[in-house]
């Protein structure tokens, strides 16, 4: 009997040590497995120093011992002396740390930036992590560790690195009730009716996950918001986090309901020019900082899907902005006012919209209001365009918005790495000031001089144990903090170092799940929307495809909208015989779209309403290359399951095992959208699917009849 319990414990200490459940995310720290690398880690680090305490050096020290014990498999010592081999953590203001690194280097890295440096003293090699802040030391603490993790040198090193922009940010869209909208990964993570007292281990290793790739702020709350999150009650949760989090250089912001006056402050009415409303913000805004004195600001989305905001007053999203940011400007906070409006009244191109409503504003806001626009002009689809907003208000902060939650890309059961997306929209230049006027150069404010900077990107975070449902949606977390502290790393950078850290170093396994996750951006695109296709998906959930969807409420809302399939042909036409969306462009991004024959065909069916039969580039009708493109996508998907299959035992079974599973989801649906878009389309076009392509096995009858009443992360602001 003891002996069965003997056997027993050792299992469940053997399993608990290798349960591969995702919860570590990048931050595992196991130890190396090279021999080599191993040796010349453990001789370079012997010891660390701090040259002080501080919550953030603490937190650092923490981080350090923890993970350099994980990594080197041996004891770390805390050293008070420098000594050979030793790490010596701190911020410029330290005299030795001034005196071993340059002023020079220190104006080169900002507030938040660091340095990592192999210098000599008395005849005695050390590295030393240093930053204007201890924050800026935390972070280099982090890319130090992340060196060790990627299994890169670190005999003479010397690296010194500043943030792209300023505010590198996460909106989740969290409600009060812990549902989450377009969540997929369970529930929130922020457990109301526990805070402020109770403390979730979750909170520290959130925090940790992202300090480590530089994430500063966080929105904790849906901006379909609720006012309550702004009342004493909350507050008090909201600020105990905030507690958890200032260690690790995390701001919180909330967001606010525009018309919180009235829902918790028993006004009449929410009108920004109005004086009782003005003083209410004003108070609020001061109270806030009471319990968190370095509270970031407000998000806000008003006059957009149906939340309130300063058009209700007949007065302009800039009354509005700068009325709140009045209320935060004594405290430094800011304001960020999202541009994703459309009217409930106009029948304009939605894609126009925002623009239309915001450029004519350009110049109008507060110093401290930032516009928040999304990758697309549309809405987070698998590919758009870059919003003609960029480039656009060259007297106004705009920051990036993208969307980690897959609402669009197959929810959390499609593996979709988003990098390559995010760089698409950042690399596309706006020509706003002639050539190489890149969105990554309007959004970090180096194009126009901006004073404050930021990306933000909404959430794929919950409560589920590995916090993004798909192991691979870590990767976009992680890739947009790394994005946004240097958007000029590439996809790949990006890929490499996150399997490096999450799975293991070897090779083989690098180079086949690197060479998947670039491809399955397109991949997905080709099975969802190729050629330029948008917002074709499911009614209100958006769960799988639904083209023929034509009865919502809003014309807008249908994806008949969209695409415009009719017997001539498919495509929105956004030129001058269209809506014109085009002419929002600099025209020299205009010229490259405006023409039929030279369009990118990424793009075609965005900007062109194109006749079935034309002949693309490949030499095939636009029908056949629809059809190629659908099945193109599904054959890729089978694609990445058999490479995947072929890494079998090489790593972890736990994580092999979920992968395989949801590659098999990925590849039904995939299937799934290509027959239903092209049956339906056929009906427009009237042509066959190709000779060789295997026949869709159900009728176009059978998908329209699918319903998904209870699919996930369906929102509402609660
Ligand atoms: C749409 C989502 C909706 C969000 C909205 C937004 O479907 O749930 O509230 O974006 O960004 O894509 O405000």
């Amino acid at each position: 009997m003891k002996k069965y319990f003997v056997l027993l414990y050792c299992c469940l200490t053997v399993y608990t040590l290798h349960a591969e459940d995702g919860y570590r995310l990048w931050l595992r720290y196991d130890k190396i497995d090279n021999s080599k690398l191993l040796q010349e880690y453990r001789n370079a680090i012997s010891s660390i120093q701090f040259t002080r305490t501080s919550p953030t050096l603490n937190a650092a020290k923490e981080e350090l011992l923890n993970d350099l014990q994980g990594l080197l498999d041996k004891k770390i010592q805390l050293q008070d002396k420098i000594d050979n081999g030793i790490v010596l953590i701190g911020a410029a203001a330290d005299s030795i740390i001034h005196s071993l690194i340059s002023n020079d280097t220190f104006n080169k890295i900002g507030k938040e930036g660091f340095v990592i440096k192999t210098v000599k003293r008395n005849e005695k090699n050390i590295i030393v992590i240093a930053g204007n802040t201890d924050v800026g030391a935390l972070y280099g603490c982090f890319h130090f560790l992340r060196l060790l993790q990627t299994h890169q040198t670190i005999q003479h090193l010397s690296i010194v690195s500043a943030p792209s922009v300023q505010l590198r940010m996460l909106d989740h869209w969290d409600n009060l009730n812990r549902t989450v909208e377009r969540g997929y990964a369970g529930m929130s993570i922020w457990n109301w009716q526990k805070l402020p007292d109770y403390i979730d281990r979750r909170y520290i290793d959130y925090a940790r996950a992202n300090a480590s790739i530089g994430i500063n702020a966080v929105a904790l709350n849906n901006v379909n918001a609720n006012a309550t999150i702004l009342t004493k009650d909350y507050l008090i949760k909201v600020a105990a986090l905030a507690n958890v989090f200032r260690p690790y250089g995390i701001k919180i912001f909330l967001s606010a309901r525009f018309s919180a006056p009235i829902e918790i402050g028993g006004l009449k009415t929410a009108d920004p020019l109005d004086e009782q409303v003005q003083k209410w913000w004003k108070q609020k805004a001061d109270e806030i900082y009471q319990y968190i004195p370095d509270f970031g600001g407000f998000l806000v989305k008003a006059n957009s899907e149906g939340q309130p905001g300063p058009q209700n007053y007949n007065r302009t999203h800039a009354d509005g902005a700068n009325m709140l940011a009045d209320a935060l400007a004594p405290h430094n906070g800011i304001v960020i006012w999202r541009a994703f409006v459309y009217s409930n009244d106009t029948i304009d191109d939605r894609f126009k919209q925002a623009y239309n409503e915001f450029k004519p504003l350009d110049g109008k806001f507060r110093k401290n209001v930032l516009i928040q626009v999304k990758n697309g002009p549309i809405d987070f689809q698998p590919r758009e365009p870059f919003h003609p907003l960029f480039g656009a208000m060259p007297q106004t902060q705009v920051m990036t918005e993208f969307q980690l939650t897959q609402e669009y890309l197959g929810f959390s059961t499609h593996l979709v790495f988003l990098a390559p997306l995010f760089k698409e929209c950042l690399d596309a230049d706006t020509y706003a000031k002639g050539q190489g006027s890149f969105v990554s150069k309007v959004i970090d404010g180096s194009l126009d001089n901006h004073s404050i900077s930021g990306m933000s990107a909404v959430s794929n975070i919950g409560n589920d144990i590995n916090w993004t449902g798909h192991p691979f949606a870590q990767a976009n977390w992680y890739a947009f903090g790394r994005l946004a502290w240097n958007h000029d790393l590439t996809s790949a950078q990006i890929a490499d170092e996150w399997i490096r850290q999450t799975f293991i170093n070897d090779k083989r396994f690098v180079d086949t799940v690197k060479t998947m996750m670039l491809a399955s951006r397109e991949t997905t695109v080709d099975y969802m929307t190729p050629l330029g296709l948008h917002h074709i998906m499911g009614y209100s959930h958006h769960y799988g495809p639904a083209p023929w969807y034509n009865t919502a409420t809003r014309a807008d809302w249908n994806p008949t909208y969209f695409h415009k399939a009719d017997t001539a042909g498919i495509g929105f036409d956004r030129t001058a015989t269209g809506s014109n969306a085009l002419s929002q462009y600099a025209p020299e991004v205009s010229k490259k779209f405006e023409d039929i024959n030279t369009c990118d065909e990424k793009y075609l069916l965005w900007f062109h309403h194109v006749p079935w039969n034309f002949k693309i580039n490949s030499g095939r009708s636009l029908w056949d290359e629809l059809c190629y493109k659908y099945y193109a996508g599904v054959d890729s998907v089978r694609w990445m399951q058999r490479s995947w299959n072929n890494l079998q035992g090489v790593i972890d079974d736990e994580r092999f095992e979920q992968v395989k599973m949801l590659l098999t989801i990925q590849e039904k649906e995939a299937v799934w959208w290509r027959n239903a878009c092209v049956l339906y389309f056929q009906t427009f076009s009237k042509m066959p699917v190709p000779k060789g392509f295997e026949q869709p096995d159900k009728s176009l009858e059978y998908y329209e009849g699918l319903q998904f009443p209870y699919a996930p992360g369906i929102g509402g602001n609660q």
